[in-house]
This record gives structure tokens, C-alpha cells and sequence, in this order.
């Protein structure tokens, strides 16, 4: 039951949603989290996977998933990769993984996903602690041994959908850390569960918390996740796909600005469907998503939009484009077009200007509702103020401020322009404030 085909696994696990906790103490400074999830192409996609993923921006790699047999033997999907101890799947997946954190590279981190949905993994590590404890006799301690020396693991990921027994999956957590192993946590429901094995083994083992918040688990909310495991969580997008849809990079990335003072970074699901894709969605621009939604430090440098000769395709009486380059987002601050065609907002610099980062503030910057937040819009670059071209394009945001950085691009004029105004069938725009920044 353990040797599921790899389709229907992955099929299972998205159903049900199960997202992976995972803590982290991270400060300011400290580089967020951004995690990938992949199953065959992560062991038989050869060296040019692994080269995509050390050259993608992603600084952890999730190997996904490692089955527990009954007898102990560990399952790589459909492929038995230890057994009795040693590691006796294919010696060039143990070449190519090691080339993963080998400079120049942005991964820095290899963890092991443990379980699924609709296997007995978790029941069987129960059992096999049951019956042989966790001392390094056990097959356990054997097997999980030679997985970590043959993958490189810095930690098992708990992908528990069915067993939810705390006391043997506290002893697993104690067997592997042990062995060198972190603990990642992998939650999308059951908090009870999940918060009771963080705390009992304590967070110098538990040092991550993902969530699931795709397909099954899409409801989940990080601040609350944060508030059951009594750490920051590290929430989880399903990448666009065949499937469910999925998101788009600057979806993700608008999501996680929104999830960023309950997260310390963000984890993708998943490699087998990315690969598929194609720049603006490559593997390297969901990193790209991730790592700007915690970027979102204040701006270095004057807004060079700041006080911009604005013009607009129509505004509201005293909600005039002005109102968007005056640094201001109280008191009604901002410019509101209520034409019901695409809307634009055009600003002169008055100069060639060197920008590589936008910020839109939208109606719940200004205290009007979130719904009211632009969705869709774009960037836009000109220098003579009649042709355009794309800069930069947002899809799905929900967000009340976009943040984001860009290929430097000089420009002496800059135009916004908007093809969905809101969250709704409301059409007018609500623009409080556009910055730009070198
Ligand atoms: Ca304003």
C-alpha cells in the first residue's frame, strides 16, 4: 500500500490539503523560507533538475514522499530506497542530491517528506516503535540512517493525514533528531495533534511549521495556524496547473504579502507541475514571488513618484490623479476613476528615471474595504508618453499594498493601468498612493 503510483499519491495528498508547519526563528535580517515540494523529477529527473532548483532562489528542497512499510523499509514513491539498513535505491540519485547545496547554489536546506494521504506510514512507525522502540537496533534508527546519508536530509517532514498519535510520533521526532534530523511539520488540520507534538519536542527540534493553504486546505489561515502552534508558519500555494488552476508567481506573491506578519516565508507545491511552466511562472519566479512578499522592508531611496505630473483616463470630482502622488493615504487621499473600460494613470518625471521597485496602495491602505483593493493591473514604461510597454504584471492581487521589485528600467514616464479594479462587481478604481523607487 505504501508503493502507491506517484499520479495517485499526488492526487490524494491535494485533495486533502495537508499543509506542513514548520518554525523558524527569523529575524529581521534573516532570509525567509522558501520551500519547494517535488516528487519524481526531485530522484528521476536527473542532474538538470537538480540544476534548476540550485539555480532557481528556492533555499529549501522537499523530497517528496518516503513511505514507511510495515517491516520498516522505506519507499521513495514506488521505489524502495532502504532497506535493512542501508540505502539500496539507484546510486545516482545520491549524486545528483548532493549536488543540491553544492555552490553556487540558492538551497541550503534538503528535508524528507514522511506520509500521506491514504498510507499507513505514521501507523507503522507507531507499530515498529511499539514493537523494537527507537534505539539504534531498531529498523527505524537503521533505515533513517542511511536516508539521511544517501539524501542529505537536514529534516523530516511530518505528512501525518491519518494516525495522529502523539506519543509515537514525539518518540520518531526524538529517534531523529538523534540521528541529526530537524523536525519540519506539515498540518492542515487536527491542531490538537500537531500542536501537542511541537510542544512536546520542543522547538530546537521543531524548528518549522508549514501550512497548507491550496485545494483541501485553502480556508486555513496562517495567523490562527500561528496561534494553535505558538510560532510563525510557513504557508503553502499550489502552483498553476491542470488540476485545480492554481496560482500565478504574482498571485502568490500578493497572497503572502498578506500572510507576512504570521509567516516567516513560503513553500510551493509543487516541482512536477512547475516544470511544466514557463517564465513569468518558471521555478525561478515563484522563488522570486516568495522571497519579495518578505521583502517588504521600507523602500531605500526618494519616491521618484512623489508629486509626478499625474494624468488620468477619467476621475471623480476631488478624487483627482494628483491625489495618488501626494504621499499622503489619510483623508480621502487618492484617485477614483469610475469608467467602466480599463482605467490608467499616467505620470510624467519630468526626467529618465532608473526604477527597480513599484508600490501600489490600494483601497484598504486608505481605510476603505479590502474588497475594494485592485485585482488585476499592470506597470507600464514609455519614453515618449504614447507607446507603452509592460514592466511588471499583477494578476489575482487581494493585497491593500503591492510591493515589488523589477528588472531596473529607465523611463520618464510611468503608467499604471488597471483591467480589474476590485474584488467585485464594483468598477471604480481607488488608487491611494503609486511609489517608485530606484
Ligand atoms: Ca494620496
Amino acid at each position: 500500500m505504501k508503493k502507491k503510483l506517484l499520479s495517485i499519491i499526488i492526487t490524494c495528498c491535494l485533495l486533502i490539503c495537508i499543509a506542513p508547519i514548520t518554525t523558524q526563528n527569523v529575524s529581521a535580517t534573516t532570509q525567509p523560507v522558501s520551500a519547494i515540494f517535488g516528487g519524481g523529477p526531485f530522484y528521476q529527473g536527473g542532474q538538470s533538475v537538480m540544476n534548476d532548483l540550485r539555480a532557481s532562489g528556492f533555499n529549501t528542497v522537499i523530497i517528496w514522499s518516503i513511505h514507511v512499510n510495515a517491516n520498516g523499509d522505506l519507499v521513495l514513491n514506488d521505489s524502495l530506497v532502504c532497506s535493512g539498513g542501508n540505502y539500496v535505491g539507484q546510486q545516482a540519485w545520491v549524486t545528483q542530491w548532493a549536488t543540491l547545496k553544492t555552490a553556487p547554489t540558492s538551497v541550503n536546506r534538503i528535508e524528507v517528506s514522511i506520509g500521506a494521504w491514504g498510507c499507513r506510514d505514521f501507523e507503522n512507525i507507531r507499530d515498529l516503535i511499539n514493537s523494537q522502540g527507537t534505539g539504534s537496533s531498531s529498523i527505524l534508527y537503521r533505515n533513517f540512517q542511511a536516508l539521511k546519508a544517501a539524501t542529505g536530509a537536514d529534516a523530516v517532514n511530518y505528512d501525518d493525514e491519518s494516525c495522529y498519535d502523539v506519543a509515537s510520533s514525539v518518540q520518531f521526532g526524538q529517534m531523529c533528531n538523534t540521528l541529526g534530523y530537524k523536525v519540519a511539520l506539515c498540518p492542515y488540520t487536527n491542531d490538537y495533534y500537531w500542536s501537542s507534538v511541537k510542544n512536546q519536542l520542543g522547538t530546537s527540534i521543531v524548528d518549522r511549521v508549514y501550512l497548507q493553504c491550496y485545494a483541501g486546505g485553502s480556508s486555513n489561515s496562517p495567523s490562527a495556524w500561528k496561534g494553535y502552534m505558538g510560532m510563525d508558519v510557513i504557508p503553502g500555494l499550489w502552483c498553476l496547473n491542470s488540476s485545480s488552476g492554481g496560482d500565478t508567481a504574482s498571485s502568490v506573491q500578493s497572497q503572502l504579502t498578506n500572510w507576512s506578519s504570521s509567516s516567516v516565508g513560503g513553500f510551493m507545491w509543487l516541482y512536477d507541475d512547475m516544470m511544466q511552466l514557463s517564465s513569468p511562472n518558471a521555478t525561478a519566479d515563484y522563488a522570486a514571488a516568495i522571497n519579495n512578499a518578505f521583502s517588504s522592508t521600507p523602500p531605500v531611496g526618494n519616491n521618484l513618484a512623489l508629486n509626478a505630473t499625474a494624468t488620468a483616463n477619467q476621475y471623480v470630482s476631488g478624487e483627482t490623479p494628483a491625489k495618488a502622488v501626494d504621499g499622503s493615504v489619510i483623508n480621502n487621499s487618492k484617485w477614483c476613476s469610475t469608467s467602466t473600460t480599463d482605467k490608467w494613470l499616467k505620470l510624467d518625471l519630468g526626467q529618465t528615471r532608473t526604477i527597480s521597485r513599484w508600490v501600489v496602495k490600494h483601497a484598504g491602505a486608505g481605510g476603505e474595504s479590502a474588497q475594494w483593493n485592485t485585482k488585476n493591473f499592470k506597470l507600464q514604461k514609455s519614453t515618449n508618453g504614447t507607446s507603452w510597454t509592460d514592466v511588471d504584471v499583477v494578476t489575482n492581487n487581494t493585497a491593500s499594498t503591492t510591493n515589488r521589485t523589477v528588472t531596473a528600467f529607465s523611463a520618464r514616464y510611468v503608467r499604471l493601468y488597471i483591467t480589474t479594479a476590485t474584488q467585485t462587481t464594483d468598477k471604480a478604481a481607488r488608487i491611494y498612493e503609486i511609489e517608485l523607487y530606484n
